[in-house]
């Protein structure tokens, strides 16, 4: 699969590079084939080009707007080599094939930094140049397509090392292509869209088409819509039964609980307000899995949104319904599950058809003035096979269940995120506090209220175990929450000062272990 270069066309806006990469090229005996002023640049620096108009036999013509839009050109690069009937057409109309494109585009995306007016951005928005990088890196097979400044040193290093391009790099150059491509037209549509007073919705963000518009955003003055990225099973995929449309909110928070719930392999609920968990627990059954996740926080619950993990029965649907809820997603629902929520209107029912995959790797995204953030979604999960135990005291099995649990659940609360946990079930949670020791001693505050309002005699953190989703920089968290009644503590650990956390975990004869991964979630 590693193919020699005999022909090679080059076109570039950004000449760099150009001419040292043509002569190593020339120095293999490739012919060059190139447009105007890139010709013009190699045939200065001494080197023998041929015109694409002489292989083309028509000259560029509307300054320029048709160099290389023929099907001597297009032919070369498309052929398949190992494709008889291609070749005999490429000879018959007398088409050289082309083995390797260089192509830099029309410069848009500096036009438009720059602020030139509209008629010199249009100007700027290469035709032909795309063609060509589409066309080769289509062919990939066989054509090695260099999009960028960088691409020029690593096929010359190939091409020197191996005397020929490997499929492996035809292949990651393509992707580079594509991505070079797509991007271009994003700028092109972005700028185009805004000139012209269209601003929302854009029919395409990025790679994402749009799923919806909605009434608004997260607020009732912001404009909002809905994108969908891909097929993978999540609320994005998800049929709506029945209810109210969906808003921004409605979105955001279904997914929250729907990701947070699929983390179980047993009959799980998780109940989400604002972002957070307020409620996550396993049981026998969904029904038993829901009174135990509204029993960690059913004030937060009413208007809640509610994700179970696997399909609802009518038991479960019976006890979900008799609280106000605002949206229930499920991969699927018995006949009977249905008729139960059939009898509240404005829930929104939510049939997803699978679970979301915690371990799929992916990007998440975040806007910031200017731009976004991107990076790969946190596919760690705790395990038990990953934990270490740094106390005198290691934890029981029934402590071990309980710190795994919570620590897939922090997971999915906001940083800095504190979760308590007892028999597969979360009884307080602490989200998105500025200090951990706050979000702590909320959490253990909270479940002293949830047992007071459900008569209860101690609070619900007695006896639980607690996890923290970065390390506890100082023993203070530690202790509130073993004031607070926890047994064992779970935490990434690699705080300058584990020692006194540890040794103060000890001194109480807490159990502690560290699973050496944060989960950070802003
Ligand atoms: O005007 S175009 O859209 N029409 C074309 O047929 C075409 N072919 C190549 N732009 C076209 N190009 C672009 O010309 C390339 O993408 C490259 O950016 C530029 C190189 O032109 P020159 O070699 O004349 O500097």
């Amino acid at each position: 699969d590693t193919l020699p270069v005999r022909r090679a066309l080059l076109s570039v806006s950004d000449k760099t590079g150009i001419v040292p990469f043509a002569s190593f090229l020339s120095g293999l005996g490739v012919e060059l084939v190139s447009t105007g002023g890139t010709a013009r640049a190699l045939r200065e620096a001494g080197l023998v080009v041929r015109d694409v108009a002489e292989l083309s036999g028509f000259p560029e013509i509307l300054d320029g707007r048709v160099k290389t839009l023929a099907p001597q050109v297009h032919g070369g690069l498309l052929a398949r080599r190992d494709d008889p009937a291609h070749m005999a057409s490429l000879a018959a109309h007398g088409i050289g094939p082309i083995d390797l494109l260089a192509v830099n585009l029309y410069p848009f995306e500096t036009a438009v930094a720059e602020g030139k007016g509209f008629d010199e951005c249009v100007e700027n928005i290469d035709i032909g140049g795309p063609a060509l990088i589409r066309a080769a890196a289509k062919n990939h097979a066989f054509v090695a397509v260099l999009t960028a400044p960088d691409h020029l040193s690593e096929v010359r290093a190939e091409l020197a090392e191996k005397g020929g391009t490997t499929l492996a790099t035809r292949r990651r150059l393509a992707a580079e292509a594509f991505a070079r491509t797509a991007a271009y037209d994003a700028a092109i549509a972005r700028w185009f869209a805004a000139a012209n007073g269209v601003l929302f919705p854009p029919r395409a963000a990025f790679a994402a088409t749009l799923a919806q518009t909605l009434r608004y955003g997260e607020n009732p003055h912001q404009e909002a819509a809905f994108y969908r990225t891909d097929d993978r099973p999540g609320v994005a995929t998800a049929r709506q039964v029945q209810g109210k449309e969906l808003s921004y909110n409605n979105i955001a928070d279904t997914d929250a609980a729907y990701e947070c719930v699929a983390e179980f392999e047993q009959p799980a609920i998780v109940i989400v307000k604002h972002a957070n968990p307020c409620g996550a627990a396993i049981g026998s059954t969904l029904a038993e899995a829901w009174d135990r996740a509204l029993a960690c926080d059913p004030v937060s619950a009413f208007g809640g949104i509610v994700a179970a993990n696997r399909p609802l029965d009518e038991a479960a649907a019976e006890r979900i319904a008799s609280i106000f809820t605002e949206v229930v997603i499920a991969p699927d629902a018995t006949e009977g599950a249905k008729a139960v929520f059939a009898r509240k209107r404005n829930l929104r029912l939510l049939l997803a058809g699978g679970l979301p995959d915690p371990a799929a790797p992916g990007l998440a995204f975040r806007s910031v003035s200017g731009g976004f953030l991107a990076q790969t979604r946190d596919i760690g999960r705790c395990e038990p096979g990953l934990l270490r135990v740094v106390t005198k005291r290691a934890p029981t099995d029934a402590e071990l269940a309980d710190l795994v649990f919570a620590f897939r659940v922090v997971k999915h609360v906001k940083s800095n995120a504190i979760v308590y946990a007892k028999g597969g079930a979360t009884v307080g949670i602490g989200a998105g506090q500025m200090s951990r020791v706050d979000s702590a001693r909320i959490a253990a505050w909270k479940s002293a209220e949830a047992a007071k309002a459900q008569g209860l005699g101690e609070a619900l953190t007695r006896g639980s175990v607690v996890a923290s989703d970065a390390f506890f920089p100082f023993a203070d968290g530690l202790i509130s929450a073993a004031e607070a009644g926890a047994t064992a503590v779970i935490q990434p650990g690699g705080s300058v000062r584990d020692e006194e956390v540890i040794k103060a975990a000890d001194e109480r004869g807490l159990a502690m272990v560290f699973t050496g991964m944060r989960h950070f979630r802003h």
